[in-house]
């Protein structure tokens, strides 16, 4: 019921008033009176004027369930939009991919379900290095997905969720003014000035021909003011890139968008023809030298852009090579 009101008070331009919220939801006038107060307790500012009703006039930057589905719900027919079909969120928790993947292993959690916390203890980077993730200030958030594709496929999810994450916070800086440009750097990394501001894990459990299921986890800094010395020279955050506090919730919303959009055209052919011009369009160091780790090799050379398996192609004194995983920096 809380998603509901906020839904409708959140897409009214005017006042709303309790009669009307109590017939829309079919619930009593004390009912409502209660949500709005435990909406006020969540930092939310409503003004309630006698014979107009509730108006929100601030919204808090927090990441709950109500928070962020009040903004994929279609007030009308109440169904959603977008890819995440519910929100679990967490205070504090160890690590959101963890969460996610003890809830489709323990209570087999559907398809669509979103993890989300303000702090992580425990947060987790590729290859067991680790992900700073301080309250207050970042998106750590893990999607669990089950999807009906081949296990090989699966790494391109990583590709898929890399243009959402771009887009979503391309959308929400647009819509505050700003033209600056966040990039994608092959394969899991989001940058703004050539600083990570976003990282992707992607893990999955299959038998050799069945996925069980698959978690996307972003990890996105939204309005951190300053990292420690370890990652001050390669990280920030889209706070300190614009000078402009995002409420994070937005871009957790636009993500869903996007995220549904890039998976539909994937899940058809479970490749990346359809998306790798997109792709090729907001990777950051296309055309540009990189240098490649793969497979304990060096390969230096321009990357060309990714194929439809999503691999890197980069065109070397020796011709082209492909690389599947590693790790690319820009020269
Ligand atoms: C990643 O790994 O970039 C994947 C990060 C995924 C984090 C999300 S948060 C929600 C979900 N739950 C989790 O436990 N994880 C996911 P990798 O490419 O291996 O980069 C890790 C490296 O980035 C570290 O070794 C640091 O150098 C650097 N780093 C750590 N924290 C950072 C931060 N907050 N911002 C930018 N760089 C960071």
């Amino acid at each position: 019921m809380k998603t509901k009101i906020l839904n409708v008070l959140r897409k009214s331009d005017g006042y709303v008033s309790g009669q009307a919220l109590c017939n829309m939801l079919g619930v009593s006038r004390t009912a409502v009176w209660k949500v709005i107060n435990q909406l006020k307790e969540e930092g939310y500012v409503i003004e309630a004027v006698q014979n107009k009703g509730y108006h929100i006039t601030q919204y808090p930057d927090i990441l709950t369930s109500s928070e962020i589905m009040s903004q994929l719900t279609c007030v009308d027919t109440g169904s959603t939009t977008g890819i995440i079909r519910e929100v679990v969120y967490y205070d504090e928790t160890d690590s959101t991919n963890n969460e996610a993947k003890r809830a489709a292993e323990r209570d087999n959690a559907a398809d669509g379900t979103l993890y989300i916390t303000e702090s992580q203890t425990g947060g987790r980077g590729r290859r067991g290095r680790n992900w700073v993730s301080p309250a207050g200030s970042g998106i750590w958030m893990s999607l669990l997905l089950r999807p009906d594709i081949a296990p090989v496929n699966a790494s391109m999810l990583t590709i898929v969720a890399a243009m959402a994450v771009q887009e979503a916070i391309h959308t929400v800086l647009k819509e505050d003014g700003h033209d600056a440009e966040c990039r994608i750097k092959w394969p899991n990394d989001i940058v703004l000035n050539k600083k990570k501001v976003c990282g992707i894990l992607t893990e999955m459990s299959a038998e050799m021909d069945y996925i069980h299921y698959v978690v996307i986890g972003m990890g996105i800094n939204v309005n951190t003011t300053e990292f420690d010395d370890s990652i001050k020279a390669t990280a920030s955050s889209l706070y300190l890139e614009t000078g402009d506090h995002l409420k994070r919730s937005r871009i957790v919303a636009a993500f869903s968008e996007s995220f549904a959009k890039y998976y539909d055209t994937f899940v058809k052919t479970q490749n990346l023809a359809g998306l790798k011009e997109d792709y090729n369009s907001m990777l950051v160091n296309k055309g540009g030298d990189v240098k490649a780790i793969y497979a304990d090799k060096e390969i230096v050379g321009k990357a060309i852009g990714i194929n439809d398996e999503g691999e890197l192609i980069i065109k070397t004194d020796e011709g082209e090579k492909i690389i599947r995983t590693g790790e690319v920096s820009v020269r």
